[in-house]
């Protein structure tokens, strides 16, 4: 299944990066080290249940519980890295870039210290206060965002304003997300920024002095109306984009899921053999955790294990 949607994100890769990920999945990437790990557990599962159901056959030696506990801390330490790997893979290289811009003014720098809670950027009546760019990270319904506070958009009249204007432009182009700021009575004027729709959020600034247009995200830094709201949109469009641009991001999602519960699984069948050490009752986890796996690899508990349990210890022959 994993190579299966792999080869779905080879052909929809629109960037090397992504064509790189698909590849690395398709070369094996987690499903071999899940295979094995799979394999281990099976063994282990298979020993188990022969000790069970199969008491009276001769050959078959139930497992001790030093081995047992043996395999399960092993399995358990191997499915912690595997989780680990695909964390790393999964997380970008940064946090997402959120750029606030607009014409001088705007209350863009009021706006960035509302959302992060201080006052480190300069916020003055004086058009033209912000020529250098500010970055800080910015907690945003639990995603962590870098918030850049960015000169306002105007003609350079001097040296100073031609490098406060490169270093905005630079700043949005950088941008995952760009923050539209204008003030709630003025009409947004500039033409709008090239990208996906989810790359732009059209704000009303300084509601508190006009009524709120119904078209964009009214705000007020001055008494916080709409700073909730606009912290869950730019959530939204940023993961509403991850899931646009990553067409690997379902199969990471549903990988991480099933390694999660494996690995629940597993303490719970250690738990249960420290606890009272019933053979029936770790193999029951233990199954659970092998059928997570298997979802992830494509593969069947049951006959698999059926199957293994007959050819080792040769039952029925
Ligand atoms: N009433 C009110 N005033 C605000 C609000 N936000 C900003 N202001 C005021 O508007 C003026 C400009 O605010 P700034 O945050 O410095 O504006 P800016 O967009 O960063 O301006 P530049 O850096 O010059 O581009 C300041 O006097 C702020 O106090 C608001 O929500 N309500
Ligand atoms: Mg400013």
């Amino acid at each position: 299944l994993t190579r299966a949607e792999a080869v779905l994100g080879v052909i929809d890769s629109r960037t090397p990066e992504q064509l790189e990920a698909a590849l690395r999945q398709l070369a094996g990437g987690l499903a071999g080290p899940i295979r094995q790990l799979r394999e281990r557990l099976l063994d282990l599962l298979a020993h188990l249940e022969a000790g069970l159901d199969f008491v009276d056959e001769e050959d078959v030696d139930p497992i001790g519980r030093a081995a047992l506990t043996r395999e399960l801390s092993a399995a358990a330490v191997t499915l912690e890295c595997l989780a680990a790997t695909l964390r790393e893979r999964d997380s970008p290289a940064g946090p997402p870039w959120v750029v606030l811009t607009g014409p001088p003014n705007a209350g863009k720098s009021r706006l960035f210290n509302a959302l992060l809670g201080d006052g480190r950027a300069i916020v003055s009546p004086v058009p033209g206060t912000t020529t250098d760019y500010l970055s800080a990270p910015c907690l945003c319904d639990g995603l962590t965002v870098e918030l850049v506070d960015t000169a306002g958009i105007e003609p350079a009249a001097n040296m100073i304003g031609t490098a406060a204007q490169a270093r905005r432009a630079e700043q949005v182009r950088r941008a995952d997300l760009v923050l539209e700021c204008v003030p709630c009575d003025v009409p947004p004027t500039g033409p709008p920024v090239p990208g996906p729709f989810s790359y732009l959020l059209r704000v009303a600034t300084k509601c508190d002095l006009a009524a709120a247009p119904c078209d964009r995200i009214a705000t007020s830094a001055a008494t916080g109306e709409g700073l909730d709201t606009l912290r869950a949109a730019i959530t939204a469009a940023l993961r509403s984009q991850a899931a646009e641009s990553d067409p690997l991001s379902a199969t990471g999602a549903r990988c991480r899921n099933s390694l999660r519960r494996a690995g629940e699984c597993l303490r719970s069948a250690g738990e249960t053999l420290a606890a009272c050490g019933d053979d029936a009752l770790v193999a029951f986890d233990l199954r659970q955790s092998l059928e997570e796996l298997g979802r992830v690899v494509g593969a069947v508990v049951t006959d698999d294990i059926l199957d293994r349990i007959f050819r080792k210890f040769c039952i029925g022959k």
